[in-house]
């Protein structure tokens, strides 16, 4: 059983929200709100006018027991059936006003989900936009690097083959040049072997001229001995010519002293005046005071000997030892030689080492040497004591107060030294230093002096060990161009003429 129900829908939109709620109306009906979203709807329900209360029902109960009372019931059914069709029809219409109004809000809702999807599609596509522009600019300098890489490169790659080219030209040049060396090669080749062929032939030539001359110096060397044994026979037969002549000389001599012997005699009684002088400095005094040779004899000695005396030089009266200006006498001699004297009296000579020793043993003498280089400088050293002792002490030499302009210390040592020949080593060293530096002198070992070396010409005196050397005055190498050894009594000055 259903209780008759009046019903009202009214509906408006408001506020956001949903809910509903329930009001009693001054007409006595009840309406009700329903909020859903922005619309709220109202209901009023129409309520019995004369409905009876709980008693009054038992009553009524007892009246509808009846048929009015069924008819009555149907006929408020029946408006209950209209109003709710009234009611569907309303509601009806409601759904369709909502679902129009929902329609519009969604087509706005849909339209605000588009301009914001829109707005951040924008956004989206400006910052895709903006992060292209980055990419292409970045695309843009990777571009511009890669041109300028391939610009370099394209340049490198055109140096090169312009070098290539280069070197291709001068690899054609020097192959050119290969072939033309080959070609002069070949026939450089070509005369080396008709050089040796000619070299052969002359060889052979030569080898023959060798054998030929191989065979004709056997014949010479058998000539040459049998000469050696001629002249073997000769020399004895010389040797008694040259005994016999000794003892003709000795005749002579002795024919000569006992004229001299007679004629001293006959002069001495006359005169009273020498006519043998001990030195040149006695020739001098005796009036004589023209250099030259002169004879001169010593009481020790058995016979006179030949000497050159120079009556010119700080006074005169100089015997003279040695002589030495052109080369033309040899020097390298033995010690016999030395002993007696060799070379031109005239000229280049050594007057003799007995001779000087004997006539410096009983007599102080001053010794004074001249020297002169290729350059035309002279110098001289003098001792003022000099004498030689006897050849059982190797003629050794002593010497006193040195002075001079050919240097400063003398290139004789002190004290003397013995005198060495190239057969008698006397020095003071090991070697032999007559026969290393050449000539007869009084080496010490060997010494910075040697006016008997070899005699070197002009252009060919210097840097020479053996040569001429007065060291003190032009050094170790210096050969000397003119030399004289003089000697003359120590008191020739201060002693009056006779
Ligand atoms: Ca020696």
């Amino acid at each position: 059983m259903l209780n008759a129900v009046g019903t009202l829908i009214l509906g408006y939109c408001l506020t956001l929200g949903t809910g509903y709620r329930m009001t009693s109306h001054s007409s006595g009906k009840k309406q009700f709100q329903v909020q859903n979203g922005p619309c709220s709807y109202t209901f009023l329900l129409p309520e019995q006018d004369n409905c009876p209360t709980a008693a009054g029902d038992a009553d009524t109960n007892l009246v509808q027991k009846d048929d009015p009372e069924e008819y009555e019931a149907i006929q408020r059914l029946e408006q209950l059936e209209g109003i709710m069709e009234n009611n569907t029809q309303r509601l009806l219409m409601l759904e369709n006003y909502i679902q129009e109004n929902m329609k519009l809000e969604i087509a706005q809702i849909q339209q605000h989900a588009v301009q914001n999807h829109t707005a951040a599609i924008i956004e989206i596509g400006t910052n895709l936009l903006s992060q292209t522009v980055e990419q292409t600019l970045k695309l843009t300098n990777v571009e511009a690097r890669v041109i300028n890489q391939t610009t370099r490169l394209q340049l490198q790659l055109h140096e090169n083959s312009l070098s290539t080219s280069k070197l291709e030209k001068q690899i054609i040049l020097q192959t050119n040049e290969i072939s033309k060396m080959n070609e002069k090669n070949s026939f450089l080749e070509k005369r080396v072997e008709d050089m040796e062929g000619q070299r052969l032939v002359e060889l052979k030539g030569l080898q023959e001229e060798k054998e030929q001359l191989k065979q004709l110096l056997q014949q010479q060397t058998s000539i040459i001995q049998q000469l050696e044994q001629q002249l073997l026979h000769a020399s004895s037969n010389n040797s008694v010519l040259q005994q016999e002549q000794q003892k003709l000389q000795d005749t002579v001599n002795s024919i000569i002293n006992s004229i001299f012997s007679s004629t001293m005699t006959k002069s001495a009684m006359m005169q009273d005046a020498p006519t043998v002088f001990r030195d040149c400095a006695a020739v001098f005094k005796s009036g004589n005071t023209n250099s030259g040779i002169y004879s001169l004899n010593l009481p020790s000695m058995t016979q006179p000997i030949k000497a050159y005396c120079d009556m010119e030089t700080e006074g005169g009266g100089w015997t003279v030892l040695q002589k030495r200006f052109d080369g033309h006498v040899d020097f390298h001699r033995t010690w016999k030689e030395y002993k007696m004297g060799f070379g031109d009296v005239s000229g280049e000579h050594w007057l003799g080492n007995d001779f000087i020793s004997q006539m410096t043993s009983d007599q102080t003498y001053v010794l004074r040497i001249e020297l002169k280089d290729w350059e035309g400088n002279s110098g001289y050293s003098q001792y003022d004591e000099f004498s030689l002792t006897g050849e059982s002490e190797n003629y050794r030499i002593h010497l006193k107060d040195y002075s001079g302009s050919a240097g400063k210390i003398s290139s004789l040592g002190q004290p003397g030294s013995d005198f060495s020949t190239k057969d008698a080593d006397n020095d003071k060293c090991v070697c032999k230093c007559s026969q290393l530096t050449s000539g007869g002198w009084w080496f010490d070992a060997c010494g910075p002096s040697n006016l008997n070396g070899i005699y070197y010409q002009q252009g060919q005196n210097t840097n020479r060990f053996n040569g001429i050397k007065w060291y003190y005055w032009k050094g170790s190498g210096y050969s000397l161009k003119a030399t004289t050894m003089m000697i003359r009594p120590a008191d020739f000055l201060q002693a009056p003429l006779k």
